[in-house]
C-alpha cells in the first residue's frame, strides 16, 4: 500500500543540534552522541567540532554546542522523544524558557520533511537565526546556508574549539 506523500523515507537521514552550558558539557555532549549511536535503527554518520557559543536569548554560562547527522529508522516523533529521554537521564531541567540547561537535543533537519505538529516542527524555527547552529551545521554541509544567511549571525560571538 503506498504511504501517504508526507511519510518520511526511512531510514531517514536527521540532523541533530547539540547543546549544553551547565555541568561538565563536555562530557554531556559526548555522552549524547554515543547514546544516539545505541538508539534503535540509527547511526552516527559524523559529528561536527566542538563549539563555545554565547548564550543566545538567554543568559548564563557559555554553551558548548555541536551539531551531529543521524541516519535513523526512528519516525520523527519517536526520535524527538528518544532524544528527550538522553536529556533527561542527563539530568535536564526546565525551570524556565532557555535556562541553562545540561544536555538540548534539537532536531534541526529530518530528511526533506516540513512538520508542524503541536511537539514538534522541523526544521527547527530558530535555525537560521543562530550561529551555534549554523557555524557546525555548515561544516558538516558546506554550502548548506548562503553567505548572507551566514552574515546575518555573523555578530554572534562563537568559537570551534576543533576535535573533542
Ligand atoms: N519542539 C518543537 N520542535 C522541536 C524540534 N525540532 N526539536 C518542542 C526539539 N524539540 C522541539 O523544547 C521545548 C519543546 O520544543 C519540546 O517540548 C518539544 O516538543 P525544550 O528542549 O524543552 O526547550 P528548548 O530547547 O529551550 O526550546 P527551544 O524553543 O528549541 O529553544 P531554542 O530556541 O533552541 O533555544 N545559546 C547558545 N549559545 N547555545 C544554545 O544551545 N540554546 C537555546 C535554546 C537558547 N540559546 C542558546 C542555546
Ligand atoms: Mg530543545
Amino acid at each position: 500500500m503506498r504511504g501517504r506523500v508526507t511519510d518520511p523515507v526511512l531510514p531517514a537521514l536527521a540532523w541533530i543540534g547539540l547543546g549544553a552550558n551547565l555541568g561538565d558539557a563536555r562530557a554531556a555532549l559526548a555522552g549524547a552522541v554515543q547514546a544516539m549511536a545505541r538508539l534503535p535503527g540509527t547511526d552516527v554518520l559524523r559529528v561536527s567540532s566542538l563549539y563555545r557559543s554565547a548564550p543566545v536569548d538567554a543568559t548564563g554560562p557559555d554553551y558548548l554546542n555541536a551539531v551531529a547527522a543521524l541516519r535513523t529508522a526512528l519516525a520523527p516523533q519517536a526520535l524527538l522523544q528518544a532524544l528527550q529521554a538522553l536529556e533527561q537521564a542527563a539530568g535536564r531541567e526546565r525551570p524556565y524558557r532557555n535556562a541553562p540547561r545540561t544536555l538540548d537535543l534539537d532536531v534541526l533537519l529530518y530528511g526533506d520533511q516540513s512538520i508542524a505538529t503541536p511537539t514538534l516542527t522541523v526544521p527547527h524555527p530558530r535555525l537560521w537565526e543562530r550561529a551555534f547552529v549554523l557555524r557546525p551545521l555548515v561544516e558538516l554541509r558546506p554550502g548548506w546556508a548562503t553567505p548572507e544567511q551566514l552574515q546575518a549571525v555573523a555578530g554572534q560571538r562563537i568559537e570551534c574549539l576543533g576535535a573533542w
